[in-house]
């Protein structure tokens, strides 16, 4: 008799452990074990955006998970409607990429109040208390402009004269803008021959690119180089800059960040000078640190995505084999 009850006791254990997938916090909200994840995404403004968005969609399709997807119109307010309507469908997971650093906390204490996790992918927030996020996962952005700075150091290093450099800057208040301008100037700073003699947001967008570089070009005669926060910006500045009748690559020397295919397709063709990469695949990785932390499984608080540059010879060599 006492050998049946041990062996009930014993196959009751084992159910509940095995049906909650192993870790407490594991309880799918669709019962059974597939994911559901909230993603929130900033928009659509960008080619490594749109890249981005291929990548996560994918990315959960391959790995089982229920993607609730959301466009914001690199609007902040539709974000934080997004991560609350996921919080109301009980999500079993929410990601995002935070348009802007500031303004998350009210959103994300209450993301955890409903005891649901969140990772923060591609851009940062500046909450800090970092209990609100499980981890980031994304690139450095201070290296990325600190690389962009170096380029420019190595390029300019026998001359003496004033290198008069214009900034188009990423989304104000957008951690890869505020990043890249710093880890750019903590560079160049260095150097007073380099002078920023105009900086302005771009958006992030070809369009706004081309309208600001515009205005550059009228009211700064003599421009040496142009440092866009990513690729789509320096590319709007290149129609700007030969609508002046000036040569991009030449005239005026141009770095970029991202690395998408257009931008790597004039980097080949000379009209950029040098890309410093900033991957947008992080589907693959977002998935696998989802599945983690619904495991209950520790995560590091923060996942730096690998990364490289690329000169104009260089860009020639790889372009057939870029993914995006
Ligand atoms: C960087 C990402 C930036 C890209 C832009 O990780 O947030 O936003 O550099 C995109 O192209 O719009
Ligand atoms: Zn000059």
């Amino acid at each position: 008799m006492l050998k049946r009850i041990s062996a009930l006791v014993l196959a009751a254990v084992l159910t509940a452990s095995c049906g909650s997938g192993g870790g407490a916090t594991s309880a799918t909200s669709s019962g059974d074990d597939t994911i559901t994840m909230g993603f929130s995404q900033v928009g659509a403004e960008s080619g490594w955006r749109t890249a981005n968005t291929k990548s996560v969609q994918d990315s959960a399709k391959n790995a089982g998970v229920t993607l609730k997807f959301s466009d914001a119109q690199q609007k902040q307010e539709n974000q934080i409607k997004a991560l609350r309507s996921f919080i109301q469908q009980k999500v079993d997971i929410i990601a995002f990429s935070p348009v802007v650093e500031s303004g998350w906390d009210t959103v994300l204490q209450e993301a955890k109040r409903a005891n649901i996790p969140v990772i923060l992918t591609d851009r940062a927030v500046d909450s800090k208390d970092t209990t609100l996020y499980k981890t980031f996962l994304g690139s450095d952005f201070v290296e990325e402009g600190k690389k962009a700075g170096q380029w420019l150091v190595e390029e300019y290093k026998s001359s003496t004269d004033p290198v008069n450099i214009v900034e188009l800057q990423g989304t104000t208040g957008s951690a890869p803008a505020n990043d890249r301008k710093a880890g750019f100037l903590e560079v160049v700073g260095a150097d007073p021959k380099f002078k920023i003699i105009a900086t302005q947001t771009g958006d992030f967008t070809r369009a706004k690119g081309k309208e600001v570089m515009e205005a550059f070009l009228k009211s700064n005669p003599d421009i040496d180089v142009l440092y866009a926060h990513n690729d789509d910006m320096g590319l709007g500045a290149i129609e700007a800059i030969e609508g002046a009748g000036k040569v991009p690559g030449k005239d005026i020397k141009i770095i970029t960040v991202d690395a998408v295919k257009d931008g790597m397709q004039a980097l080949a063709d000379g009209k950029i000078n040098f890309i410093v990469e900033c991957s947008p695949l992080l589907g693959p990785q977002l998935m696998d640190l989802a599945k983690k932390v619904l495991k209950g499984e520790q995560v590091p608080p923060r996942v730096v995505t690998e990364e490289t540059t690329f000169t104009q010879e260089q860009a020639k060599e790889v372009l057939s084999t870029r993914q995006y």
